[in-house]
């Protein structure tokens, strides 16, 4: 379901453009309008959730649909063998700032633990 008031469904729909990466029948991927690393692509499920905590039971699928997404984005943009991170924030208290969920894949740089 597309929601008019999240800019991710917006991309979903085309109306805002993005540069997509990656398009499975479950989720979609591309790149963050304000990178955090040299790579850095959102990875999101094509079905409005808005944060982990509204996930439900039969849920596994769409999750895992992030997750392989993830594993075949970092070998397509050559990060695979060096590392990188996939990190998802949940509510404002861990920067989340849109509510669709969605995976940062970060990669290219160097990243510290812990993060801040
Ligand atoms: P978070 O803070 O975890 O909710 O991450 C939201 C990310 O989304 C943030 O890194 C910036 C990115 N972002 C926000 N609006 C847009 C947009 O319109 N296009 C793209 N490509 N990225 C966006």
């Amino acid at each position: 379901m597309i929601r008019e008031d999240c800019m991710f469904c917006r991309i979903l729909d085309g109306e805002i453009p993005a540069d997509i990466i990656h398009e499975s029948d479950a989720a979609i991927a591309f790149r963050d309008i304000n990178p955090q690393a040299p790579t850095h692509v959102l990875i999101i499920p094509r079905r409005h959730i808005s944060t982990i905590n509204d996930l439900d039971a039969g849920d596994e699928e769409v999750v895992g649909s992030l997750f392989m997404a993830a594993k075949d984005i970092a070998q397509q943009e050559g990060l695979a063998e060096d590392g990188y991170r996939v990190v998802m924030n949940c509510g404002e208290g861990a920067g989340q700032s849109v509510f669709h969920i969605h995976l940062h894949l970060l990669g290219g740089r160097l990243l510290n633990w812990p993060p801040g």
